[in-house]
């Protein structure tokens, strides 16, 4: 007897760990589980000790494209470009507050300064003007992409209430977000965020340039 009491306890310990964790899908307009779109979890209220996210965020220049095409981040993260490509890059940001632009070569890895101002960064690069990129910087350091399924998990502080927000530049709404509100406990394990309408198509990224020999002609 005394035994199964502690398998109990041993179980409602398992179970008050799990309470932390929150489950988030992403569906779109057609109830499809939507992957590789970005989600994040801002505690409505302070949250002490919030933690820093020090996973560092690597978009490489790969086949003249970004990858990944979109990323999030938490403010005062760098992001470090990787040029995979062997030619160089001239990469900038489109507009906003968090500004950079600088060439870089074949091979080479650049760290940008830290990313200060919540907002979407839309980047390109000067020499391949298809190339287009995305990521946005979050002031939480919980925060993601959703898998196959259009899943996330987040590990949070519980008893607490949550902003989750689906973000991606192809939603085509305000801010390109949709956001829903949520108290985290106990009872509350798992959301589903519906997205008001489906995802435009990603932009086509190749160039005119794979077709300049055959226009000279
Ligand atoms: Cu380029």
């Amino acid at each position: 007897m005394k035994n199964l009491y502690l398998v109990i306890i041993a179980t409602l310990a398992i179970f008050e760990v799990k309470s932390d964790e929150l489950l988030v899908k992403i569906i779109d307009d057609n109830g499809q589980s939507v992957s590789d779109i970005v989600v994040y979890a801002k505690p409505n209220m302070e949250v002490e000790n919030l933690p820093v996210n020090k996973e560092t965020l690597y978009i490489e220049q790969k086949g003249k494209k970004f990858s990944p095409y979109i990323a999030v981040m938490q403010k005062g993260q760098t992001i470090n470009f990787v040029n995979k490509d062997d030619i160089t890059h001239h990469i900038y940001s489109v507009s906003g507050e968090n500004r950079f632009e600088f060439k870089i070569k074949a091979g080479v890895e650049k760290v940008t300064n830290p990313m200060l101002v919540t907002e979407e960064i839309a980047m390109g690069c000067n020499i391949h003007d298809w190339m287009s990129g995305y990521a946005l910087v979050v002031d939480t350091p919980y925060f993601g992409k959703t898998n196959k399924q259009g899943m996330i998990t987040f590990s949070l502080p519980k008893n607490a209430k949550y902003e989750v927000t689906a973000w991606h530049p192809q939603l085509d709404v305000k801010d390109n977000r949709v956001s829903q509100s949520i108290t985290v406990n106990h009872v509350n394990l798992s959301t589903i965020i519906t997205l008001p309408e489906n995802l435009l198509p990603l932009p086509e990224q190749t160039g005119q340039d794979e077709f300049d020999f055959i226009e000279e002609y």
